[in-house]
């Protein structure tokens, strides 16, 4: 038996409203790969639609917990960046990925600060520039198209979109360092949506869809982001990988809105992970087959 891959998702942790590592941390498991969490903050809640939640910012501890597994010689496959709790930890995370980085692993950052034209309202535009330079070290990167803007200092564009808008903004973000870039939130009419995915060594750029489900679902970035990263651990191509997590997302959303659940409360990813299982090869048809019949 080969080694576990090993990541580490360095996400905030909201305890109710299932986003970053809430999210992380079981899907990424699920498909087979070890992972190590770094928390930025706790919250008792996201921050998207529910009012009076915690904030624990832990900026404190990073440099502590970095400097502890360095003594350890402790390695990674990947580091995964989301939702970071304040301004100064974007210089402490670039400071991990200095320590951690490697010439085989990969660093993967999903510049989670804004969405539907609108940065979100704990951050500042400070933030986003800085994010902007996090994004630099990356290896691949993760915006929606409203941080995608944010990082190139753009503004930000309704949909729908056209392939040259999205092959053009592909590559500028390419062009800020990362090698391989996932735009997601992309659509070309109103039936569908999904990603769009550029990998700079090839020149290619593949566009995965699904069909839309009307409303905004919190916390499908980290889904998209966590399935994405977790296909890559497990040797698809980027072009596969989106696609894996595109529809991993897709069908999470699906099954949320089937529920009616409240849309703050998070998707329905985890009714989702055997499918998932079964389009990362994992776990074959049969077992497939039981899952869905105890739906
Ligand atoms: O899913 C992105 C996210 C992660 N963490 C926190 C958030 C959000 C989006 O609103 O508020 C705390």
């Amino acid at each position: 038996m080969k080694e576990l891959k090993r990541v580490v998702a360095i996400h905030d942790i909201s305890g109710f409203g299932k986003c970053s590592l809430t999210v992380a941390l079981p899907v990424i498991s699920a498909a087979g790969i070890e992972t190590a969490v770094l928390p930025a903050a706790v919250l008792s809640t996201h921050t998207g639609g529910f009012t009076g939640f915690t904030y624990r910012d832990l900026t404190e501890d990073i440099q502590p917990i970095a400097d502890h597994w360095k003594s350890l010689g402790i390695g990674f496959d990947a580091i995964y960046t989301g939702f970071l709790g304040s301004f100064e930890q974007l210089d402490l995370i670039s400071r991990f990925f200095d320590t951690f980085k490697t010439s085989g692993n990969l660093i993967l950052v999903d510049p989670v600060m804004a969405d539907n034209g609108e940065l979100y309202k704990i951050f500042t535009p400070e933030f986003a520039a800085g994010m902007s330079r996090l994004c630099r070290k990356a290896d691949m990167i993760v915006p929606n198209l409203t941080e995608a803007a944010l990082l190139l200092g753009e503004s930000c564009k309704p949909g729908p979109y056209d392939e040259k808008y999205i092959s053009e903004l592909l590559k500028k973000l390419s062009a800020l360092g990362p090698k391989q870039v996932v735009l997601t939130g992309v659509f070309f009419n109103e039936k569908e949506l999904g990603a769009a995915a550029y990998d700079a060594e090839t020149g290619e750029i593949t566009c995965s869809f699904e069909n839309r489900v009307p409303g905004y679902y919190h916390g499908t970035g980290d889904v998209f982001g966590s399935a994405l990263l977790a296909a890559v651990m497990n040797g698809f191509p980027l072009s596969e990988a989106t696609g894996i997590a595109v529809r991993f997302t897709a069908s999470a959303i699906r099954k949320t809105a089937a529920a009616g659940t409240d849309i703050r409360f998070g998707v329905n990813f985890e009714q989702s992970i055997p499918e998932f299982l079964k389009d990362l090869g994992i776990i074959p048809d049969i077992m497939q087959t039981a899952a869905d019949s105890n739906m």
